[in-house]
């Protein structure tokens, strides 16, 4: 049953498909207004299926223009052909048969984005999960594998390139100014995997030789005038490629690898077998217009999209409840790439934040999962942290505890038992358990269970006896999805610090299983014993973020000051003090924000000092140590009844704080961090510039005076200097002139860059103050604002929703009414872009009363509205729960 109808679809009812497809050839011929698709299926009845099941293929708003079966025309009464189905009767009973379908649809109608579709006069696709769908009628599910072979026939100028995957195998002119190429995809994929491109593209051009001797040519296709932007892309291709060579021995398989840059795009990009389709986001860049985050993110989603080409393409999902198989494993091969090629724990502290700011709160709230959920009504709606992120922290558990060496062995088997497969988790882990001998059947209840377990650390030392009794345990609360809480597998990497800074030998006496550095708590609860230790020792715990877990360990200040200091596990020094600070900040707001004037001890504040101020440590780290907790994370710690405008008191006053009795190291780190004249975009130049413009943000704060902000932003170098100069001045003193200029500035030096216009939406619509809600509506009705493309609308709405606490969050709702209004308008149009928004009601509960009764009461009156989409209508009801 298709998921539009609002049907729950199960994983328990998976059974394989009645017809095997054998091979898939298409035609599609692109015309102004309208596109003509033929395509020629080989199909036979499976073994054991009835002779008169009929076939039913899946559409999506599709008009059937033509049906010819073993080369005769069908009867009208042999099929039925419905916009979301075809029904074929009376197939043959054994033989393979030939399955002749024509559709038409109009590409300039589709806002939805998914299908085949215009961005800029660039005709593209995007099919996954299940937007081939709105092309032809087809077998629209991941465990259905053929071979490709599509011919695209164009106007020569209006598409002088035209693209598909695999290999091109012909190519020529035809009559009335038209030409064709013919694509060759001879690897096996599902119809997600399917792309088209057919435009008037510029582009760049690498050769890339594999391990092998496999020659490749790598392209990066951009709009016309815009390839001058794509060479770090084409820089981190490259690496990725020699990257999985080495770290995972996989090497590229076609002859050609094409990226499309493409400006109206739902996600961040698509890994299309041989051709991936990129959010132009994620491709484009230059030291003027991209922040050093920007090339920080293009290099993962390059890494993440040519990664997939073995976790995901080769090896594909059997249905969508595996989805974690494919995107946690290659998120995590991302992190991986990125800490290798950057610093491995700026790195790994840049991941924990991002899952405590998006996972933690989805896992805790009503729209937590499993990471391989059970069920759904639209598949688009998982494609969550929890399923990226969680899932890739269960990988990485997987690599903790089998070491790295098990690791590959099971990674390597993986490959060479499930080339060509569509699989599911359980062959994922079969494999390393088969490779190394391991048990991982505590480790798989990860995979099941929705939400954040707990893991609760107590010690306790006798100075007579020189005994530390370490005792753990771990619990889970049930949530909204209702699913078990049995205990899982927690790897906890763990040390005893000395008092010169050192790990102790760490062999408990008595207790739980210890490998190395690693306790594997399997049970509800442990206890260690460790002895003979000469000193009471500083207990590390959970170092490098070992496990997605909260973790309960009320540790003493003095404790957590000296590890902050001497840890010698540096992502363990970064989360002592981010404890430190996170929870002198949590008491303030309990206290009501009473303590605001001085949120930190002095003891604090000076540890965040003394690390920033340390040159034996790395910029980035240092501005690492310096980043306050955020204030949705302060928010989701707080857990009940959160009055963000007290957060945000509370937080600035924490760095006024900062700011005021740390001047003179920030004065001295923002001059000798300062950017040199020649930008590189290299991690330790990102780092300097991090720590440069950290600095400058506690001195203004400090000073109250945003002269400094002004004259970065007049005298900037780079993107990465002027925004953060411009975030200080807009974000501090909205209603200063300075600031006013500094934005009409910015709007001017910009305006025909559309992804440079982003950050100035973006950076207005989160201003946080409660009349941010005027400037996010003001903004919606500039010219540049529109609805249709998803950048934009992310911009404005999306960053309004989901980042901008005080404004969204209005006690009168009024955050609330704006937002549900534009979801209805955007939903008509993009549902899918409508129902991720609409995730940014997922913690309502949380809230003050006042705030929580007005979230309730415009959720119920959104989700009665009439024709809301199944995407926008899920999210809704499931938020309500
Ligand atoms: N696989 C795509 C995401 C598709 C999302 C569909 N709603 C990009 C990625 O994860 O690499
Ligand atoms: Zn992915």
């Amino acid at each position: 049953m298709r998921s539009e109808d609002g049907q729950t679809i199960r994983l328990e009812d998976y059974r394989p498909t009645d017809f095997i497809l054998h091979s898939m050839d298409m035609t599609v011929r692109l015309f102004e207004g309208s596109a003509e698709i033929d395509t020629r299926l080989v199909l036979e009845r499976r073994d054991g299926v009835a002779e008169d099941v009929p076939l039913v293929l899946d559409g999506d708003e599709l008009t059937l223009t033509g049906l010819v079966l073993d080369g005769t025309a069908l009867a009208a009464d042999a099929y039925e052909a419905a916009p979301e189905r075809l029904t074929v009767r009376s197939v043959p009973a054994r033989d393979r048969f030939l399955l002749d379908i024509a559709t038409r649809i109009v590409p300039e109608d589709n806002t939805k984005l998914m299908g085949l579709y215009r961005s800029n006069g660039i005709w593209c696709t995007q099919c996954e999960a299940e937007g081939f769908r709105r092309i032809t009628y087809f077998l629209d599910r991941p465990d259905v594998l053929a071979p490709y072979k599509v011919r695209i026939e164009a106007d020569k100028a209006a598409a002088p390139v035209l693209l598909s995957n695999g290999n091109p195998a012909e190519s020529g002119d035809l009559p009335d100014g038209r030409h064709f190429a013919v694509w060759d995809d001879p690897f096996n994929k599902p119809a997600y995997l399917f792309a088209l491109v057919a435009g008037d593209l510029d582009s760049i051009r690498e050769p890339f030789t594999t391990a092998s001797g496999r020659q490749v040519d790598l392209v990066v296709h951009t709009e016309k005038g815009r390839a001058g932007q794509a060479g770090y892309a084409m820089d981190a291709l490259r690496r990725s490629m020699v990257w999985d060579e080495r770290r995972f021995g996989r090497e590229y398989d076609l002859d050609v690898f094409n990226i499309v840059a493409i400006a109206d795009f739902n996600m961040g990009a698509m890994e299309n077998k041989g051709l991936n389709v990129f959010n132009h986001k994620y491709v484009l860049l230059d030291p003027q217009t991209a922040t050093d985050g920007d090339y920080a993110g293009v290099e993962t989603v390059i890494a993440h999209e040519y990664f997939h080409n073995w976790t995901g393409n080769r090896i594909t999902c059997r249905d969508w409840f595996q989805l974690c198989l494919k995107e946690g494993l290659t998120v995590y091969r991302d992190q991986e790439f990125s800490a290798d090629e950057r610093s491995a724990t700026v790195q790994r502290i840049g991941e924990v934040r991002k899952l405590k700011a998006h996972q933690f709160p989805e896992d805790q709230g009503p729209l937590q999962h499993p990471v391989r959920p059970t069920e759904y009504r639209e598949i688009n709606n998982f494609y969550t942290a929890t399923v990226y992120d969680k899932g890739a922290e269960i990988v990485r558990m997987i690599a903790t505890i089998l070491g790295q060496d098990g690791f590959r062995q099971g990674m390597d088997l993986y490959f060479e038992r499930h080339d060509g497969d569509a699989a599911t988790i359980e062959d994922f882990l079969a494999c390393f358990e088969a490779a190394t001998r391991a048990e991982l059947s505590h480790l798989a209840v990860w995979y099941n269970q929705a939400g954040t377990p707990t893991l609760s650390v107590r010690e306790e030392y006798d100075a007579a006896a020189d005994r530390l009794t370490v005792t753990l345990r771990q619990s889970l609360a049930r949530g909204a999805a209702g699913t078990r809480t049995d205990p899982v597998h927690i790897p906890v990497r763990f040390g005893l610090v000395g008092s010169n800074g050192q790990d102790k030998e760490a062999t408990p006496t008595h207790g739980a299983d210890v490998e190395g550095d690693v306790i594997h708590l399997t049970e509800a609860e442990e206890v260690l014993v460790f002895e003979n230790l000469g000193e009471k020792p500083y207990l590390s715990v959970l170092r490098d973020f070992s496990a997605p877990v909260n973790l309960d360990f009320p540790q003493s200040e003095a404790d957590r000051l000296a590890l902050a200091r001497l840890d010698p596990n540096l992502f363990n020094r970064w989360s002592a003090l981010n404890d430190l600070t996170g929870e002198a900040l949590l008491r303030a707001c309990r206290e009501g924000g009473a303590t605001a004037a001085a949120p930190l001890p002095p003891e604090i504040v000076d540890a965040v000092l003394a690390t920033a101020a340390d040159a034996a440590l790395e910029p980035a780290f240092r501005a690492q140590a310096l980043a306050l907790p955020a204030e949705p994370d302060i928010a989701r710690m707080l857990g009940r009844d959160v009055d963000p405008q007290i957060v945000h008191e509370v937080v600035q006053a924490a760095r006024k704080a900062i700011g005021t009795r740390g001047v003179q190291v920030f004065e001295r780190l923002a001059a000798e961090m300062a950017t040199p004249k020649a930008f590189s975009p290299d991690a330790e130049s990102a780092g300097r510039r991090s720590l440069a413009n950290a600095a400058l943000a506690y001195l203004t704060a400090a000073t109250g005076d945003p002269a400094a902000a002004e004259a970065q932003y007049a005298s900037a170098s780079n993107m990465t200097d002027r925004l953060a100069a411009l975030a200080i001045l807009v974000h501090r003193f909205p209603d200063a002139p300075a600031s006013q200029e500094a934005l009409a500035d910015f709007y001017q030096r910009f305006e025909t860059d559309e992804l440079v216009l982003d950050k100035w939406f973006a950076l207005q619509a989160t201003i946080p103050r409660v009349e941010a809600l005027d400037t996010a509506i003001t903004l919606t009705g500039h010219p540049k604002f529109s609805l249709r493309n998803p950048n934009r609308v992310r911009a404005v709405l999306g960053t309004f929703a989901a980042a901008n606490q005080l404004a969204f969050h209005r006690q009168d709702g009024a955050g609330y009414r704006w937002i549900a209004g534009k979801l209805v308008e955007l939903d008509r149009l993009n549902p899918q872009i409508a129902a991720r928004i609409a995730t940014a009601f997922r913690s309502w509960r949380s809230f003050d009363e006042a705030r929580r009764d007005q979230a309730e009461t415009t959720l119920r009156q959104l989700v009665e509205t009439q024709g809301l989409s199944t995407d926008l209508r899920d999210i809704l009801g499931r938020s309500l729960k």
